[in-house]
């Protein structure tokens, strides 16, 4: 993976490619949008693809030599489109927000209204958040969360009949519960308004058929490609709403109206990522994710923790950390120092700024990659409650970095 000629080169950057290959090499890591590419991917990111130019599409570029580019994008295409059973994919979004932003852009103008999931209530950035171009260009309204963590359908009903949005966003960042995507369409097909899901977290999840698939239900779907998928970072959009023009305002919307040349070597491992999800084994990892989150879930509750909903249908979820006395921030630099990774998270109605939060958010995705066994994931579940329950012992937490090392050194990443 790490060649000799940049250690002799760059030993400053192959130093700390190196540190960070140690880091996840030696940590647990449980945050819920990350995972590992495998050793495919990571070659075709790092091969002679990056060199090339293919501003355009398949068969209409801006540069010439792009006939095997030109075949590379096909396969990546065709694969997506066997996947999520869609008749339109595209492969070129840089990454989950440029996905987003492209969608947005094909279907709105600006200052045009959209209704989306509130960023403190498990949605994400680009739905309509006021510190992201989704709140800044268009006029943003959006739905939460009820008393008991479920999406308060009332709350999106009421506030699509009252603003009629003209694209009703479905979809989350941090919520661990079920969406109603056929609920939501009836909505937006009543207020007249398209309905978008960014599947990003869930992706794994639904291709595997352990989450509802909104496909039949959305005009538009963007996801990433890195997280529950386990591809390179990188954005898809995808529909099966039989609209041709639609599907030609975002392709045109992804080139030229919001990026230049795509990325073609991740798009070659986009297509890899795509063979990898089509096979058996994909789906055993999906199952594990989502029974390892469940197992989790369950501990933490029988050792007092809040964890929102109180249950998890996929491979995240939420500790409301308020009856601990320690907040997010606290609890996420505690863990790390003992080699568990998670991220601070805000919870719904959340007194403390995103910076310091209640919450932390957990995830799976991760730990089942990497093959952690179900008695490892039991017993660092029990570490995490230790730690965030005596945050003052730092002694255990030393212990328990050492046994963390010994579960990760069994369990390598990248077999080195
Ligand atoms: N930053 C990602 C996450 O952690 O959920 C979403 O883009």
């Amino acid at each position: 993976m790490i060649n000799k000629k940049m250690k002799k080169f760059d030993p400053k950057i192959w130093n700390l490619i190196n540190d960070e290959k140690n880091r996840q090499e030696l940590c647990i890591n449980l945050i819920a949008s990350e995972n590992y590419a495998s050793n495919s991917i990571l070659e075709a990111q790092g091969s002679c693809l990056t060199n090339k130019y293919a501003e355009g599409y398949i068969g209409n570029r801006f540069y010439d030599g792009c006939n095997v580019i030109d075949k590379i994008e096909s396969i990546a295409i065709n694969r997506a489109k066997k996947l999520f059973c869609v008749e339109y994919a595209n492969v070129q979004p840089h990454s989950g927000s440029q996905a987003n932003f492209a969608v947005f852009q094909a279907l709105l103008k600006p200052y045009d209204i959209i209704l989306g999931m509130n960023l403190n209530h498990g949605g994400h950035l680009t739905h309509g958040s006021s510190v992201n171009f989704s709140g800044k260009i268009y006029k943003s309204y959006s739905y939460g969360v009820n008393e008991f963590g479920e999406i308060d359908y009332q709350q999106f009903k009421y506030l699509s009949f009252l603003h009629h949005p003209k694209v009703i966003i479905g979809g989350f960042s941090s919520y661990s519960g079920i969406c109603d995507w056929k609920y939501m369409r009836k909505i937006a097909d009543k207020v007249n308004a398209y309905f978008f899901v960014d599947i990003s977290h869930i992706v794994g999840l639904i291709i595997s058929g352990l989450y509802p698939n909104p496909i039949k239900y959305a005009h538009v779907i963007s996801t990433t490609t890195h997280k529950t998928l386990g591809g390179p970072r990188g954005g898809l959009i995808l529909s099966n709403c039989g609209n041709k023009e639609l599907y030609s305002k975002l392709n045109a919307s992804v080139f030229p109206g919001t990026q230049g040349g795509p990325l073609m070597h991740v798009i070659a491992a986009k297509a890899i990522a795509f063979k990898e999800a089509l096979s058996s084994k994909f789906i055993k990892l999906q199952k594990n994710i989502l029974n390892y989150a469940k197992v989790m879930v369950k501990i933490f509750l029988k050792k007092n923790f809040l964890v929102i909903s109180k249950k998890t249908e996929n491979h995240l979820f939420l500790i409301d950390l308020s009856n601990k006395k320690i907040t997010g921030k606290e609890a996420s630099n505690l863990l790390s120092r003992a080699g568990i990774i998670v991220n601070k998270n805000s919870i719904p109605n959340d007194k403390q700024t995103p910076f310091i939060t209640s919450g932390i958010r957990i995830g799976t995705p991760a730990i089942v990659k990497r093959n952690i066994k179900i008695n490892d994931v039991i017993q660092i579940t029990h570490w995490i409650c230790d730690i965030l329950d005596n945050p003052e012992n730092l002694n255990q937490i030393k212990e328990i970095r050492k046994k963390i090392k010994k579960i990760c050194k069994n369990n390598p990443i990248y077999a080195i």
